[in-house]
C-alpha cells in the first residue's frame, strides 16, 4: 500500500485526463478555440513529483514540484497526437516529455518517463521550446532552444541562446547533432526546419539574435540553407518576416512550428512582440509564403491571428501566447497547440482551406492609422450599403 494521499493526487491527474474538451464560446471564422487548456501542470503524473517512498516520505511531501507545461512541438504519428513539451521544474530548468491523445483536443497524457536527450553539450543548463519537422529525408528533428552560461559576460543572469538538434523515428530514441551554427548572428531562438529539401539544401528559420532577451540588430524572421544537418552551418540569413515599427513585431518576433503546406502557400504562424508599459505582449501572427521559393512571403494579413483572451492572459510570464508546434492532418484539419503566459497549454482548430482563405482575403498592414482608417471605411461603406439594399427588400 501506497500513502493514502497517493489516490487522492492520482485521481486529481485521472479526472483532468479524462475531462471531455468543448468548443468555446468563441467566433472568429478562422478557428475554434477550447473551453479547457489541453495540458497544464496539474497533469503531471504522481510519481513525477513526490517520492512514493513510505519510510523516507512518511509524510508524502511533494519534492520535485513542476511548475509549468508550455510551448510544445506536435506531430502525427501512427494515429495519435503527440506533443513533445516543454515541462519546467519548481528548480526552473525545462526538460521535454511527451504528451499523447486520440483526439488532439482532451486526453493528453504524459508518458512515464520524460525524454532523455544525450547530454553532448556539457557547458548547457537550460533546454526548451522544441519545434518537430517530419522531414522528406525520413527522421523527425526536434530544433531546440540550448541556453548556456555567458562565461565572457560578468552579468550573472548573462547567457548564450543556441539551437539545438536532435533526431528521432518514434519519440524514443533520440540522437543529438550538432548545435547550428550561424555565420552571420552570435546567438538564435525560435528556430525550425522547413520539412522539404530547398535547393537540394536543408532550409531553416532562424530568429538573429545579437544578446539573450534583446534581438539587437536581428531584423526578423531569417531564412537559410545548410548542405549538412550532421554538422549545420548557415551562412547568409535572409529576412523573411520583417520586425517593424508600430506594429506587433516592433521588439522582436519568432517562427513558430515549421510551415504547413497548403494549396496556395506556405502557411506560418509565428508571434510577434511589442513593448508596453505593463513588459511585453506576445501574440500571434500569420503569414504565406511561396511554395517553390519558402523565402518569399506572398500573404500578410495585418495584425494578430490569436491573442491571449480571458484566463489565458494570466500566468507566469503574463500576456504572452507562444506556439512552437500544429498539426495538420490528411483530411485538411489543422490543430495548433499554443502556450499561455509560459503556463499552460490550449489548441485552436481549423483547416488548412480556412487559414489559407484567410491568409489572402486578410488586408496587408497599410501601416499608417489615416491608411487603416480609409481601409476600414472602405469596408464599412459597402457594408453599410449592402445592409441598407436589403432593408429595401
Ligand atoms: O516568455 C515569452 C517567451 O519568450 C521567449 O521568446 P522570444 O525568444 O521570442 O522572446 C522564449 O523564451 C519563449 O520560451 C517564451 O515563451
Amino acid at each position: 500500500m501506497l500513502h493514502s494521499q497517493y489516490y487522492i493526487e492520482k485521481a486529481k491527474v485521472d479526472n483532468l485526463v479524462s475531462r471531455k474538451n468543448q468548443k468555446a464560446d468563441f467566433y472568429n471564422g478562422i478557428y475554434d478555440r477550447y473551453l479547457y487548456p489541453v495540458l497544464t501542470r496539474d497533469f503531471a503524473p504522481v510519481h513525477w513529483r513526490y517520492d512514493l517512498d513510505e519510510e523516507k516520505n512518511p509524510h508524502f511531501m511533494e519534492v520535485l514540484g513542476i511548475n509549468a507545461v508550455m510551448n510544445s512541438g506536435a506531430i502525427y504519428l501512427n494515429g495519435k497526437y503527440y506533443l513533445v513539451v516543454r515541462v519546467e521544474g519548481n528548480d526552473r530548468k525545462s526538460f521535454f516529455a511527451v504528451a499523447q491523445s486520440d483526439t488532439g483536443i482532451d486526453g493528453f497524457h504524459f508518458w512515464d518517463y520524460p525524454v532523455t536527450l544525450p547530454d553532448t553539450c556539457h557547458q548547457e543548463t537550460n533546454v526548451y521550446d522544441m519545434r518537430l519537422t517530419k522531414h522528406e529525408d525520413g527522421w523527425i528533428y526536434g530544433i531546440f532552444c540550448s541556453e548556456s552560461k555567458d562565461k565572457g559576460n560578468p552579468d550573472l543572469y548573462a547567457a548564450v541562446a543556441e539551437a539545438g538538434i536532435v533526431r528521432t523515428k518514434d519519440l524514443v530514441v533520440w540522437e543529438r547533432l550538432d548545435n547550428l551554427k550561424t555565420m552571420e548572428s552570435p546567438q538564435q531562438r525560435n528556430v525550425s526546419l522547413h520539412p522539404e529539401f530547398v535547393d537540394g539544401k536543408y532550409a531553416f528559420y532562424t530568429r538573429p539574435m545579437d544578446g539573450f532577451i534583446e534581438t539587437g540588430s536581428g531584423g526578423g524572421i531569417g531564412f537559410g540553407l545548410c548542405d549538412d544537418i550532421e554538422h549545420a552551418v548557415i551562412g547568409e540569413e535572409k529576412i523573411i518576416s520583417r520586425r517593424i515599427y508600430h506594429t506587433l513585431t516592433e521588439a522582436k518576433n519568432g517562427a513558430g512550428a515549421p510551415p504547413i503546406k497548403g494549396r496556395k502557400c506556405w502557411i506560418h504562424i509565428a508571434h510577434g512582440v511589442r513593448n508596453t508599459a505593463a513588459g511585453l505582449r506576445y501574440v500571434l501572427y500569420a503569414f504565406g509564403t511561396d511554395l517553390k521559393d519558402p523565402s518569399k512571403v506572398i500573404a500578410e494579413p495585418s495584425g494578430a491571428f490569436l491573442v491571449p483572451l480571458g484566463r489565458e492572459r494570466v500566468g507566469d510570464v503574463s500576456n504572452v501566447v507562444f506556439t512552437n508546434g500544429a498539426i495538420a492532418r490528411e483530411n485538411g484539419d489543422v490543430y495548433i497547440y499554443y502556450a499561455s503566459c509560459d503556463t499552460r497549454m490550449h489548441v485552436a482548430v481549423t483547416t488548412i482551406d480556412r487559414l489559407e482563405e484567410y491568409l489572402f482575403l486578410a488586408p496587408k498592414d497599410p501601416l499608417r492609422s489615416a491608411d487603416c482608417v480609409r481601409q476600414r471605411n472602405e469596408m464599412i461603406r459597402g457594408n453599410l450599403e449592402r445592409l441598407a439594399a436589403l432593408k429595401k427588400e
